[in-house]
């Protein structure tokens, strides 16, 4: 049988392929047979191209239904998919291509002459341009290929695609998932959270991370479902759009907008089925609100890149009910424990680091074997960095009410990460920038709370003796060099930070300090 991605969701594909597949917020419609002629043009392009074997193709373009063809192409031709956020300049895309040496380079046009100039700089062969309304050199060299390819025969552990993740120690890892780790979880999904053919999937997520590009698109794909595509998140798109959708997934900031918008009511979601919430924790106020708005009660999940999805509230009412505040249970198939300090299993209601284990959890970080060790225990569980428990209580303005031993809460992180409106920032990272600036002693990076992006980045810098330093400069320069949604919402001059007798700055002072700015 062969294990590539591609030909599971071609078994699925509906009888009728004159179907709609993708309708576009624009009013495009693509059908199944579309995707399929061009899958296959792509693939045939990229396979005409004489790449190596494990060839990467790294892409950093804007949404559009062509992109997700170049991801499934990419598989279809069994070559390893690199998505990039389309927020990332220069320095970045110039450590993530140096990093991964991919052999094919897929920027929007705008971008092309410093994406090109940093591509071949590494070695890489053919840099293409894609952009959002259908143009670019890709499609156009795309289009005299054979619209027919015979999806190339992949192992259940050959590289699917790498996404880069965390950089808490040190720079950004290549998390590098398999065939077997995305079909695996995609079909656990398709069964826990009940996926239909006649769902419609109201598609906003940007599709270069886990949760659009995977969660999302497979779930839709898998079950020969429909999806409304829209380029971003956009409130008159939700109220236009969401009475057709049975399905929606978000990260909590999509979920806080829809709440703020007065025409978003139980009857915008009268087809709907299941909104489906990840990638940062969901305040149980939003949770509630939602519940009292629209009689719906959104389905909480965890997961990372370099596991897919871990822990999800049950779909099923029959398995449970979904309980706020927490992440619900261990999906089928995978194992998560909480341990402590010392490796041994914490009690129910004890807080510990959460170790997995499964089918779905990666092959290792793209050429760090070391980091790929230091993040396993010799027993071969990935350390996820985050803390929590099984069990115990969640307290809400109503009272407490006692959790079941087998759901999981997350209470925080071990790592020293950021997640804001779902993105993540290390703080290390925007530190070693902010220390590199003119007048810069030191710098400490924080989140604080933000009602609407969940933790905003603020940094706290200290100046050299005799400079002075402005907010609006500093924030300026680094808006020029790093992606806006990493760029500090607001910098804090002091004299010095708070350190601890190891000489170590106190972050959770700092956190107390700043938290209501
Ligand atoms: C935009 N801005 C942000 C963010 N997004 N600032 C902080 N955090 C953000 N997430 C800033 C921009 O820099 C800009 O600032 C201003 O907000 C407006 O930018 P715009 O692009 O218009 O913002 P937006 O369209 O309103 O975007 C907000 C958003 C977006 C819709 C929440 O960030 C988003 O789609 N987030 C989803 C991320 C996601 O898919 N995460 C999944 C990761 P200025 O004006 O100063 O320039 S996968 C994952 O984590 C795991 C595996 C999992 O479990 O799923
Ligand atoms: P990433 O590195 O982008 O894959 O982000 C993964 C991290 O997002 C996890 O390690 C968690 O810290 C966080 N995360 C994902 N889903 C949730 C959730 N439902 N609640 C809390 N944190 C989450």
């Amino acid at each position: 049988m062969n294990a590539n991605l591609f030909a599971l969701f071609e078994t699925r594909f509906p009888a009728d392929r004159t179907a709609c597949c993708i309708e576009t917020h624009d009013g495009l419609y693509y059908s199944w047979d579309d995707l399929d002629r061009a899958t296959a043009k792509l693939a045939n392009l990229l396979t005409g191209l004489g790449l190596p074997e494990g060839a990467r193709v790294a892409v950093q373009v804007e949404k559009s239904p062509e992109a997700l063809f170049l991801y499934l192409a990419t598989l279809r031709a069994g070559y390893v998919y690199l998505p990039l956020n389309t927020a990332y300049q220069e320095a970045e895309i110039d450590y993530f291509v140096g990093n991964a040496e991919p052999s094919v380079v897929v920027c929007s046009s705008k971008n092309f002459a410093w994406v090109s100039k940093v591509a071949f700089r590494h070695g890489t062969s053919y840099v293409f341009t894609l952009d959002e309304d259908r143009s670019g050199s890709l499609l156009s060299r795309a289009a005299a290929r054979p619209d027919t390819f015979e999806t190339v025969p992949r192992a259940d552990g050959d590289l699917a695609a790498i996404l880069y993740t965390s950089g808490t120690t040190g720079r950004s890892k290549g998390a590098m998932l398999t065939h077997g780790n995305l079909a695996s979880n995609a079909q656990t999904l398709h069964e826990y959270w009940g996926w239909r053919s006649d769902d419609v999937l109201l598609h906003m997520l940007p599709i270069f991370h886990v949760h659009g590009l995977f969660v999302a698109s497979h779930g839709a794909l898998l079950a020969g479902a429909k999806m409304i595509w829209a380029p971003r998140l956009d409130m008159a798109q939700v109220l236009k759009f969401l009475p057709r959708s049975t399905v929606m997934m978000g990260v909590p900031t999509y979920y806080v907008r829809m709440l703020q918008e007065s025409r978003f009511d139980d009857d915008t979601c009268r087809r709907m089925r299941l909104f489906v919430s990840g990638s940062a924790p969901l305040l149980l106020e939003t949770f509630e609100e939602f519940r009292k708005r629209t009689g719906h009660t959104i389905l909480e999940r965890y997961g990372m890149s370099e596991t897919v999805m871990l822990v999800s509230n049950p779909y099923d009412s029959a398995l449970g009910e979904r309980i706020g505040g927490t992440v619900g249970m261990p999906l089928p198939g995978v194992s998560v424990r909480v341990v402590d300090g010392e490796g041994k299993p914490s009690a129910i209601g004890e807080i510990g680091n959460i170790e997995v284990r499964g089918p779905n959890v990666f092959k290792g970080y793209w050429r760090m074997p070391e980091k790929t060790r230091e993040e396993f225990t010799a027993d071969g569980w990935f350390k996820t960095g985050d803390v929590g428990r099984y069990g115990g209580a969640i307290v809400s303005q109503a009272g407490e009410r006692a959790v079941p031993g087998n759901y999981v809460t997350i209470v925080g992180r071990s790592k020293d990460l950021i997640i804001s409106g779902g993105y993540n920032v290390y703080p290390k990272e925007i530190e070693s920038f902010i220390d590199e600036m003119p007048g810069v002693a030191e710098s400490a990076v924080i989140g604080v709370p933000h009602a609407d992006f969940g933790e905003a980045v603020v940094a706290v810098v200290v100046k050299k003796p005799g400079v002075e330093l402005d907010e609006g400069e500093l924030i300026g320069t680094l808006k020029g060099r790093i992606a806006n949604f990493k760029v500090p919402k607001r910098v804090h001059v002091v004299d010095e930070l708070p350190r601890n007798t190891m000489g170590k700055v106190q972050k959770n002072v700092l956190r107390q300090q700043f938290a209501a700015l």
